[in-house]
């Protein structure tokens, strides 16, 4: 899939581009049959929610589960991302949000994905594209995931890490409270709702959250944060499966639909 002109001009104005059930349902189907296993995963690549026990992250399934593996490299996504990003990509991380229901997949606070990146991993620039691949269906009621379209324009906003109070030991950069009303009298809140399959290119800079699931299904979606090659990261106190060091550039594989 490549860009047009006027998808470039939304993606510089809006921070993403969105794309209704993309990826074609037999691949959503293998990803669905590898999520249970690889939720499973006893490795610290897995942090649970509060309870200790529902999954609340899970990293690097690209790297053990040959569905994800397949897709972290689909053209579908490597393309139009080398596209946006105007360079070879590889990949900095990946991750599933799970987001089961019944209460167990918990919120998330208003936060920019960047700065871990920046202040832990070092990444030089925000040149970095989050695809967000929807392993289930996302409607209004299973917590969607919710965007500020166009706040990336301001840049990198204060914040203050923060453990995420769902989670164990996982470092949140919570936006302030003032920031998060300014924002969203300005540029106002759209929850990312579609069929499982559907795909949305983000720039790392805008801001997001979700609210926990108290509805019975489950909403998962998987985070393939592609980086530009010439913005490789510096850092190297972070593990493989949240800084990737290897920055070989991907070769675009099969097209999924
Ligand atoms: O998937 C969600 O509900 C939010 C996840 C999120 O904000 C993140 O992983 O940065």
């Amino acid at each position: 899939m490549l860009l047009t002109e006027s998808q470039l001009v939304e993606f510089n104005d809006r921070g993403f581009l969105f794309f209704p059930g993309l990826i074609d349902t037999s691949h959503i189907s293998d990803l669905q049959d590898s999520l249970a296993s690889v939720m499973d995963r006893d490795g610290p690549e897995v942090i649970r929610e509060q309870d200790g026990e529902a999954a609340r992250l899970v990293f690097g399934a690209h790297t053990y589960s040959e569905p994800f593996g397949r897709l972290s490299t689909s053209a579908d996504l490597v393309l139009p991302v080398r596209q946006l990003l105007g360079d070879e990509i590889y990949l900095h991380q990946s991750r599933i949000n799970p987001k089961l229901g019944m209460g167990q997949g918990g919120s998330w606070t208003w936060h920019q994905d960047y700065p871990p990146w920046k202040s832990i991993d070092g990444m030089p620039r925000p040149r970095c594209v989050m695809a967000t691949v929807f392993l289930d269906d996302c409607s209004p009621v299973n917590s969607p995931l919710l965007l500020m379209p166009g706040s990336q324009q301001h840049g990198l906003l204060e914040s203050h890490p923060q453990t995420d109070s769902n989670t164990h030991g996982y470092d949140l950069h919570q936006i302030t409270t003032a920031d998060l009303k300014r924002l969203a009298a300005e540029h106002g809140i759209e929850p990312l709702v579609g069929p499982a399959g559907s795909v949305a290119l983000i720039h790392c800079n805008v801001v997001h959250g979700s609210a926990n699931n108290v509805s019975p299904w489950r909403r998962a979606i998987l985070y393939l944060i592609y980086n530009a090659v010439s913005n490789a990261c510096t850092g190297t106190s972070r593990p493989w499966y949240q800084n990737n060091r290897d920055f070989t550039p991907l070769q675009p594989g099969p097209v999924n639909h």
